[in-house]
């Protein structure tokens, strides 16, 4: 007999593309492409390509763990679920409810995250639920919303190909969200014009019409240095400004300190670049601005992504199909997380917990009291010395590998009375665990991703979870019944109803309507067709809103001792903290160890050839890598991807905060290299 085949959803970025799982003997044996999927259309890059390969990988979590002396040991789900719900209880009676958090997952389903968000709200009364995209596009949730009423991706990624000009900053989308540009490739066939604003030369600003190469944490001088000039010139939008806009004479106002040439001297790029690429941009009949980390990762994170949406703005470049501001967003489902009030200040669909009538609204359809003031950020509790949290509870997240400061967030977790972690493998941050949960993968649990163009999109089951693992839906049912919840779901399409019933932008959705093209939110009843583009006849919030973007920079500046700037990323063989495509044979034999890029000039001052062993070291923590000695990234600067646990990035990075959204400084901080040893190939 031939293999069933199953059509899902890629495990890895917000591209959301479909996969085609290929099941025999309850093995997952293939995973190609799905030509009639309606945003990848047939194409995947190398990780979806090889999603496969860790399903079935030997060291998946199988069963229940529970750490004594040191050492963990098998137990049976009712005594794992016993132990959850009686320590956090015991917690949340000795200190008050503040003293646990939970961490929901952009790895997850929406349904899942829904639950666990409820959970953590009504089991045990604590706002403090947050997730990744706090380290993420916290900045963009929190400046988008207030600028434009919404913190996503106005426009559908299919937008990008009938655009005419495209303005990348802070994103290296052709490693990061490979898919998705292929739409900006069939523009630029169509004779789009592409500028990247990296400090890197990426493949993608190396491919560009033109790369601006600034210095890190700058971007706010260059953009105002544009929108500068675009003033001065004559060249904004006046009637879009009058008609749709409000605050434009405070920006204005500001605007005047920042002629190009000021903007040149603090950003590195020349002025007539400057001028340039401002006119370029408003020029166009229609442009889209895509920006990820390299705009949000930084203390002035919100600042910068004001600054992106006011320079949209300014030209009337959004509301249109063509023209629009696209964060891309990271994770499979961090959209949804995000949608479904996986946040410590808001319910599902950004419904403020501290508003008395929303909380009114959910406490009477889930018959419990909510907590009233809105919970803490983890990047806030991590980071305070006195942190309140004493309990916590983690799915489907790797904090040891992936927040700032890794020496302080290990202290932080080795302090806590209890935690739990829910994961499909062993991590850095699972033994740090009490109890560690074996969950189900992607291809082992039905639910929706929602994608980084607001499509939500069915996940389905391939085949059955090693041993006893069991989906995270399940658990979260699970715990909540213990904890003497009503969480009697028949599946997860039963959640998704109730997630309908209470989030107006999922009012229209249900499984029967999504089938395999899903449907773009706000959809708000089951006959309306989804919205593919946001903010065409108004904003979400009426008028766009332009905002005076406070320009910082960076808060660790390089010195004698530590005169280089570390940049952080990734690649893209890659993905995050690498549980998932490091144990991929194929990933492996691409990128097998970790390394550091070094600025040739910066290599020769210190004796490093290429290949050559490095101590890399900043005011948190060292780490000892190889040196790929690349003029692709600046004299000044290095970079290193987070991916590696034998040497990670995030023992180096500083966790200064950006002060509204509390995304951590991941893109700069100050840093010093020194040659270890010859390359041991050599
Ligand atoms: N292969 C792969 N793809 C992924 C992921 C992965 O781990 N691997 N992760 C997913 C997730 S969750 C996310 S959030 C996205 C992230 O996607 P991206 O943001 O595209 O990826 P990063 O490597 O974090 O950083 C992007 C670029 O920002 C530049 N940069 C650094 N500092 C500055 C600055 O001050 N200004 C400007 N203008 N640019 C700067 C860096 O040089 C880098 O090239 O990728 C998603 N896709
Ligand atoms: N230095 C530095 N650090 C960074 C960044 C950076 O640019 N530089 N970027 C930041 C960004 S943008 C992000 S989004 C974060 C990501 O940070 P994390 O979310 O911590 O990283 P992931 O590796 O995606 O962790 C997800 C975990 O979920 C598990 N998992 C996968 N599928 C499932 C599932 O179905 N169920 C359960 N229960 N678990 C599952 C995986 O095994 C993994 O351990 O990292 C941040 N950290
Ligand atoms: S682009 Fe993203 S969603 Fe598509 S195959 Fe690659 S990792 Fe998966
Ligand atoms: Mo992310």
């Amino acid at each position: 007999m031939g293999p069933d085949f199953v059509k899902t959803i890629c495990p890895y970025c917000g591209t959301g593309c479909g996969l085609i799982l290929a099941v025999r003997n309850g093995q997952v044996v293939g995973c190609s492409p799905d030509r009639g999927h309606p945003v990848s259309k047939g194409a995947l890059c190398i990780k979806g390509w090889t999603a496969r390969e860790f399903i079935h990988h030997p060291e998946r979590l199988t069963a229940p763990l529970l750490k004594k002396d040191g050492c963990f040991h098998e137990i049976s789900w009712d005594e794992a679920i016993d132990l959850l719900v009686t320590r956090l209880r015991e917690t949340v009676d000795r200190y008050g409810p503040r003293a646990v958090g939970g961490l929901c997952s952009a790895r997850c389903t929406n349904e899942e995250n829904y639950l666990f968000q409820k959970l953590i709200r009504i089991g045990l009364g604590s706002n403090n639920v947050d997730h990744c995209a706090r380290l993420c596009h916290g900045p963009t949730v929190a400046a988008m919303g207030h600028a434009l009423g919404s913190g996503a991706m106005t426009n559908p990624i299919a937008d990008f190909a009938g655009t005419n000009f495209i303005l990348a900053v802070g994103s290296n989308a052709a490693e990061t969200f490979p898919v998705a540009m292929g739409e900006l490739y069939r523009a630029r066939e169509k004779g789009a014009q592409l500028v990247v604003i990296d400090p890197r030369t990426t493949e993608m600003a190396k491919n560009a019409d033109l790369h601006l190469p600034l210095r890190p944490g700058t971007d706010i001088p260059l953009l105002s240095g544009m929108m500068h000039h675009i003033l001065s010139s004559g060249l904004e939008n006046r009637a879009f400004i009058e008609q749709r806009t409000e605050g434009f004479s405070e920006l204005a106002a500001y605007l005047d300190d920042w002629p190009p040439e000021r903007a040149a001297q603090i950003c590195g790029v020349a002025p007539e670049l400057i001028r340039h690429v401002a006119e370029a941009y408003a020029q166009a009949p229609s442009a889209m601005i895509i920006f990820c980390m390299g705009i949000t990762q930084h203390a002035c994170g919100t600042a910068n992504v004001y600054a992106v949406c006011d320079l949209a703005l300014l030209c009337g470049q959004v509301g249109r199909p063509h023209a629009g501001i696209c964060p891309l967003r990271g994770q499979c489902n961090v959209q949804g997380a995000c949608d479904m009030g996986g946040l410590p200040d808001v319910l599902p669909g950004y419904q403020k917990v501290e508003d008395d009538w929303v909380r009114m609204r959910f406490e009477a359809h889930w018959g419990a009291a909510l907590p009233k003031e809105a919970g803490m950020t983890v990047t806030a509790a991590m980071a305070a010395d006195d942190s309140p949290i004493r309990a916590a509870y983690i799915m489907g997240e790797n904090p040891v590998m992936s927040d700032p400061d890794r020496r302080h967030t290990i202290e932080f977790l080795e302090n806590l009375d209890f935690l739990v972690v829910q994961d499909i493998f062993h991590t850095d941050t699972t033994r740090l665990a009490d109890l560690v949960l074996p969950a189900a993968c992607f291809a082992e649990k039905e639910g929706t991703f929602t994608n980084t163009e607001r499509r939500v999109q069915r996940l389905r089951k391939a085949v059955q979870a090693p041993g006893s693992a069991l989906d995270d839906l399940m658990i979260l049912c699970r715990v909540g019944r213990a904890m003497g919840l009503d969480f009697n779901y028949a599946d997860s399409a039963a959640v998704m109803d109730e997630i309908a019933s209470l989030t107006p932008s999922y009012g229209g959705i249900s499984y029967r309507r999504l089938q395999y093209k899903g449907l773009h939110w706000p959809c708000t009843d089951f006959d309306h067709p989804g919205t593919a583009v946001l903010h065409q006849k108004r904003f979400s919030r009426g008028r766009g809103l332009f905002v005076v973007p406070e320009y910082r920079p960076p808060q660790e500046a390089p010195d004698e001792h530590y005169p280089l700037v570390l940049i952080t990323g990734r690649m893209f063989c890659h993905y995050h903290t690498g549980t998932m495509t490091r144990r991929s044979p194929s990933l492996h034999r691409e990128v097998d160890k970790p390394f550091v890029e070094v600025n040739p000039k910066d290599a020769e001052r210190r004796g490093i050839c290429d290949g050559d062993r490095i101590r890399v070291e900043t005011r948190r923590g060292a780490i000892s890598t190889t040196a790929r000695v690349v003029p692709k990234v600046a004299e000044g600067t290095i970079f290193a991807a987070f991916h590696f646990h034998e040497a990670p990035a995030d023992a180096l990075t500083n966790n200064a905060l950006d002060p509204v959204s509390n995304v951590p400084e991941f893109k700069a901080c100050a840093v010093e290299i020194a040659r270890e040893g010859a390359c041991p190939d050599r």
